[in-house]
């Protein structure tokens, strides 16, 4: 059967599968005071909330509440009912650091989704809808679920006549975009492992489905794109074996009858570093083992100047597996089949490809480049290459001359009174130098790369089209130890949940109230003040981070105590007795930061001799990389700020690395992604809120003759809504307010009209002709 269920919004009726239905069942009204036994369910919630008020405050055991006479009887013999609300309540007072109102606020939920969520997962429905939101778990394993069969199933139809899947908001951000004209954005956040970027491919499959277009070829295209940035831009870490190590903003656009003509991709703080270093456990970018595999599969490893015996340092962090990997893993060579097919299929000549495998290859040979000081009595600091190999290695793959590479690592050119001096690097200033020079190449190559795919997937200029945005970016982290690359990706998620806030919360209770609305205000955990302490100027963490990068004595010790001395905000702490580490509160959970590197790494500078040397390179490639500045990436996601208003979002979360449903996991990620708050907004708020003459535009067929054209007045709109016998809407001041479910409800008897006219119209056309 089907077992669509809905969080909030309180329609269809919720948890009609449930067993024991009405005692999840969460009260639309205030739960009375009185424990009614046929309203037991309210009841239930209300004792829980007296418990989890006094538990605050006492933090009586977990038996001690069993033992109590209502839960007894509630529960009766259900043992695992029992033991599950018993591990609730012990990671609810695990979770400290939450305000008693909250705490009182959300709990009545929590009860609710966390129990159906964990039913749900046990079948394998990992979708849940709140709203117009989907909560996905991840369910590590693959599900037969994605065919092309399930996306015609989703195609065009009410939400509530299927199961809550993935391809349904897809299709939703499709719909509402070829109806009203108008871009959408799907946003997709959760940790790391959450299953962000999976989620992405699956829109982007379905959208290819839905916007068919007689080029076939396009299609294909635009479902190489994400493979093949993601070989570049993912890798394994600690948490998950193809996580993101940057962020991602696909734009599918189409044309105006919702054919699919493009696609554009935007890039967000690619972790270089992972380049250069990788933390223990963690890998290098896929492409690298990727290519090393293909090459040494096709015997060509020696082509590339590639050790077959001992692979290079970037790859091979010190586990000495690696060489054994690349022979024997089936899975690399596959994948490097794979994007070779990619590279073919979106339109790279095999030229570029070519140049891009030796760029690679070069980066590679660059890091194995090692310096030793020379001791002379004259000079003093200076270094040399003791295995000249490498260098040759890197300077013929990358096309320039060994000798001046070898004099752009080892030394610099200064001016002073217009003169040019050159002075010597140490030996740990060449290696720095060598590092700087692996990150930009691949870091520049990266961008050229997503460039190229933009050339080649750019749709006709003269069609004026629509788009479809899917933001896919690195999940929250905390790792044992957490760096510069961290702080970075954390900052983008406390933005990314800044919107949702702003999105779901704050935008939505302003419009009630300006329309005279009176909604009840629901309390949100609001970001901003971590925000402004991050990206305030000239106050704020990062400005103080540039600033401290320009002096060139700052240390990252004087670095964090200058945090610590302008930082005063409770979110920021630095704990005794280490001192490059500092913590900071985020919105996800308390996070400490190691603070070594963190001015280097700010300061990403490539030396001017590098540039020069990489410009005289005969590779034209690598020329075009080096030919213009390339702009610094910010940490700001200002540029995700096109999001509209009526957007509908994909929300991920997931049960993170456990095939078992772990209570404290998910509770912890339901608690900190504002769910608990979104399922009462949604349940009590309307998603949609149209004006008075957009409404009437949008649907006077359903009321009025085809040839007519009535105002956008108030009454109108009363007209078209009691035509359609909808209830539960309100009439602002200048807005209708519907909920999703009115929305397909008129989105559905509009297709049927304008079907009837069609064929009306053809029929006439028939008669007259
Ligand atoms: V990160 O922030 O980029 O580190 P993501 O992107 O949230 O992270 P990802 O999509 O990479 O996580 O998912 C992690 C793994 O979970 C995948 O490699 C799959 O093995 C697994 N996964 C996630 N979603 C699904 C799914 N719908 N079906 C099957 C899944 N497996
Ligand atoms: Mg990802």
């Amino acid at each position: 059967g089907i077992t669509a269920i809905e969080l909030g919004d309180g329609e269809p009726p919720l948890f009609d599968m449930h067993p024991v239905k009405t005692l999840f069942k969460i009260p639309r009204n205030p739960p009375p005071t009185l424990l009614h036994p046929d309203k037991w369910c309210r009841g239930f919630n209300h004792f829980i909330s007296q418990c989890l008020i006094k538990d605050f405050e006492n933090r009586p055991s977990v038996t001690h509440l069993l033992e109590h006479p209502f839960i007894k009887q509630a529960h009766g013999k259900d043992m695992s009912l029992q033991k599950q609300l018993a591990d609730l309540i012990q990671a609810q007072q695990q979770l400290g650091s939450i305000t008693k109102t909250r705490y009182c606020a959300i709990h009545c939920s929590v009860v609710t989704i966390i129990h159906q969520l964990q039913k749900r997962y046990a079948d394998l429905q990992i979708y849940t809808y709140v709203g117009d939101i989907l909560i996905a778990l991840n369910p590590f394993q693959n599900l037969n679920i994605y065919s092309p069969q399930f996306s015609k199933l989703y195609h065009g139809v009410k939400r509530s006549s299927n199961p809550p899947h993935i391809f349904a908001s897809a299709d939703a951000a499709y719909q509402g975009m070829v109806t009203f004209s108008k871009d959408q954005c799907i946003i997709i956040s959760g940790e790391s492992g959450a299953g962000k970027t999976e989620s992405a491919h699956l829109i982007v499959q379905h959208l290819t489905f839905l916007g068919k277009a007689n080029n076939r070829a396009l299609r294909e295209k635009i479902l190489q794109v994400n493979p093949l940035v993601e070989a570049f831009g993912n890798a394994c870490t600690a948490i998950n074996d193809n996580s993101s190590r940057f962020g991602k903003y696909l734009e599918m656009m189409f044309t105006p009858t919702g054919a699919v003509m493009g696609a554009k991709i935007s890039e967000y703080l690619l972790e270089k570093s992972r380049v250069i270093k990788q933390a223990v456990g963690e890998k290098n970018f896929h492409i690298f083992y990727y290519i090393y595999a293909g090459l040494f599969h096709q015997k060509k490893l020696s082509e590339y100047r590639l050790p077959e015996k001992k692979p290079p340092r970037y790859i091979d962090n010190e586990t000495g597996r690696v060489m054994q990997d690349i022979i024997t893993k089936d899975s690399y060579r596959q994948q490097f089949e794979a994007i070779q097919h990619c590279f073919r299929i979106i339109g790279f000549t095999d030229e570029e490809v070519h140049s891009v495998y030796r760029i690679l290859a070069g980066i590679l040979n660059t890091g194995n480049i090692e310096f030793a000081a020379i001791s002379s009595q004259h000079q003093t600091d200076k270094s040399e290459v003791p295995n000249p190999e490498a260098l040759d290695n890197a300077a013929a793959l990358l096309s320039i001359g060994s000798e001046e590479l070898q004099e752009a690592l080892t030394s610099h050119c200064v001016v002073t009174r217009g003169e040019t001096i050159v002075r010597t690097n140490t030996v740990d200033k060449a290696a720095d130098v060598r590092d700087a020079m692996s990150k930009a190449l691949y870091g520049r190559l990266f961008s050229w790369i997503v460039n190229r795919i933009n050339t080649l997937l750019q749709p006709d200029k003269n069609i004026c089209g629509m788009n479809v945005g899917i933001l896919d970016i690195f999940g929250f982290e905390n790792f044992t130890r957490n760096s510069f690359e961290q702080l970075c990706i954390n900052i983008a998620n406390e933005q990314i949940q800044f919107y949702f806030n702003q999105h779901i919360f704050a935008l939505e209770q302003m419009e009630y109230q300006n329309e005279g609305i009176d909604a009840t205000t629901v309390v949100y955990e609001d970001n901003r003040p971590l925000l402004d302490m991050f990206l305030q100027k000239p106050m704020g963490l990062l400005s103080l981070l540039d600033e401290e990068s320009r002096f060139p004595q700052a240390t990252d010790l004087t670095l964090v105590d200058k945090f610590e001395d302008n930082l005063r905000y409770k979110y920021f702490w630095r704990p005794k007795g280490v001192e490059l580490c500092f913590g900071i509160q985020h919105y996800a959970g308390k996070v400490l930061y190691d603070a070594y590197g963190f001015l280097e790494k700010n300061r990403d500078t490539l030396p001017a001799d590098i540039v020069v040397v990489l410009r005289t390179s005969e590779n034209k490639l690598l020329q075009q990389l080096f030919s213009s500045p390339l702009t610094k990436t910010g940490i700001s996601l200002h540029s995700f700020a096109t999001f509209r208003a009526s957007s509908p979002e994909v929300y991920i979360s997931s049960p993170f690395h456990s095939l078992k449903f772990s209570h404290e996991r998910v509770l912890v990620q339901l608690r900190y992604t504002g769910i608990l708050e979104t399922v009462k907004i949604r349940q009590k708020g309307y998603s949609h809120r149209i004006l008075f003459e957009e409404f009437v535009k949008r649907y006077y067929y359903l009321a009025f003759k085809v040839h007519e054209t009535p105002l956008g007045s108030r009454e109108n709109c009363i007209a078209i809504l009691e035509k359609s016998k909808l209830d539960n809407w309100i009439l602002g001041k200048t807005k209708v307010f519907l909920k999703y479910y009115h929305i397909e409800q008129l989105n559905l008897f509009l297709r049927e009209v304008i079907g009837r006219v069609v064929v009306m119209q053809a029929y006439i056309k028939g008669w007259l002709g």
